[in-house]
């Protein structure tokens, strides 16, 4: 049958010469049923050559009706996976791909860095990278995808950003895997270049995985574990696997002013953090009551629609030059104890949630 159904596939047999087969042979089959039901209605004895044209022709009738299924299921597959490598390859080929930054920031409203994320640019403006994501998996080509990223935060870094800030970037698991290390580490060093994957990174316990998050943090990235409390990752993955920061998922952060049950669980992350001596930074902070109460529990990175949205490399640079001034003036402070005072006299929040409201300029969320 497997033979069969690879000479089908090789020899690109259609679909319609398949099914007329198919359709005759049930035609016979049926006939056969016919005469076989006529003659044990007349009570005369079934024909030996009756009953075996019935069978054989069932036996056919089965297999290439199966056979034609598994084909159509097999060339929709084909041509699913070849459309999805099209749109990714094309995507990277005319460069649709583009960063917007969203700052994160210290409790007192202090540029800390940014977190890169990616868009993407068709007829009608700059969108949201979902589809291309999921296609990149499917197709297989989340590392090309990646490099792609890598290479426009390179080229936005030389061209408006420098490299005195942080920057992270959004890797997948695959991405990981499949990308050159000895490229990724020499073009992520020395740029501040850091790194976010999310806890399926950690999921199998993948040692060639492991070993190179550890290699790149060896180079002088920070990983961000993404998302943290949404994937399958173990407690045990925190002490045991090479992270420097976690990010609590904006999930449990939008509904904190709602819900009591999701403030406890931010606190309880945030303080399991500063046990296991992580780094902490809460996303999908949307109003200032959600900052404020982060604050309180001791939070350390802030980021979110309330802080700034995402926005273009240029309005990035506006605001690394603004903190840059800020901070030449005296006017900020980089550590701050009491949260309410920093922010009375620091207007570097405010400043930085003027981008926020106002997207216009180079907002890209
Ligand atoms: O989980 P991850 O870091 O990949 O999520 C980043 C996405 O979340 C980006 O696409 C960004 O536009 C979006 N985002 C960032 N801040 C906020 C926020 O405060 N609220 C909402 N709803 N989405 C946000
Ligand atoms: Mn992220």
């Amino acid at each position: 049958m497997k033979r069969l159904l690879a000479h089908l596939d090789r020899f690109h047999v259609p679909f319609g010469v398949v099914l007329l087969a198919t359709a005759i042979v049930c035609a016979v089959m049926v006939m056969e049923v016919d005469r076989l039901v006529f003659e044990a209605a007349v009570g005369r004895p079934l024909t030996r050559q009756a009953s075996t044209i019935f069978a054989v022709s069932l036996v056919v009738a089965l297999t290439l009706g199966w056979s034609t299924l598994d084909l159509v299921r097999r060339r929709a597959e084909t041509a699913r996976l070849r459309q999805a490598r099209r749109h990714v390859l094309s995507a990277i080929g005319r460069g649709a791909i583009t960063m917007a930054y969203q700052p994160i920031v210290d409790r007192a409203g202090v540029l800390k860095g940014f977190e890169a994320l990616m868009r993407v640019r068709g007829p009608d403006g700059i969108g949201p990278p979902a589809a291309l994501l999921a296609d990149a998996a499917l197709a297989g080509l989340d590392g090309p995808l990646t490099r792609a990223v890598l290479a426009r935060v390179l080229a936005d870094q030389d061209a408006t950003l420098g490299q005195s800030v942080p920057i992270t970037v959004n890797f997948s698991v695959r991405a990981i895997r499949d990308i050159d290390i000895d490229w990724l580490i020499t073009t992520i060093a020395g740029r501040g270049l850091n790194i976010e994957v999310t806890e399926d990174a950690f999921f199998d316990d993948d040692p060639h995985i492991l070993e190179r998050l550890a290699m790149l943090r060896g180079a002088g990235s920070r990983l961000y574990l993404d998302d943290f409390g949404t994937g399958y990752s173990s407690l045990n993955h925190l002490v045991t696997m090479p992270i420097d920061v976690l990010k609590i998922d904006q999930s449990f952060v939008r509904q904190m002013d709602r819900s009591e049950r999701h403030r406890n669980l931010c606190r309880a992350i945030i303080d399991l953090a500063e046990t296991l001596d992580l780094d902490i930074v809460a996303e999908g902070i949307e109003t200032q009551a959600t900052f404020d109460q982060l604050v309180a529990f001791g939070c350390r990175g802030f980021q979110g629609y309330y802080i700034a949205r995402p926005m273009s490399a240029a309005a990035a640079m506006g605001i690394i030059a603004q903190s840059a001034a800020s901070a030449a003036s005296g006017g900020m402070r980089t550590t701050s104890r009491n949260a309410d005072s920093a922010l009375e006299t620091k207007p570097s929040a405010r400043r930085t949630n003027r981008v926020s409201t106002n997207p216009t300029p180079g907002g890209m969320s």
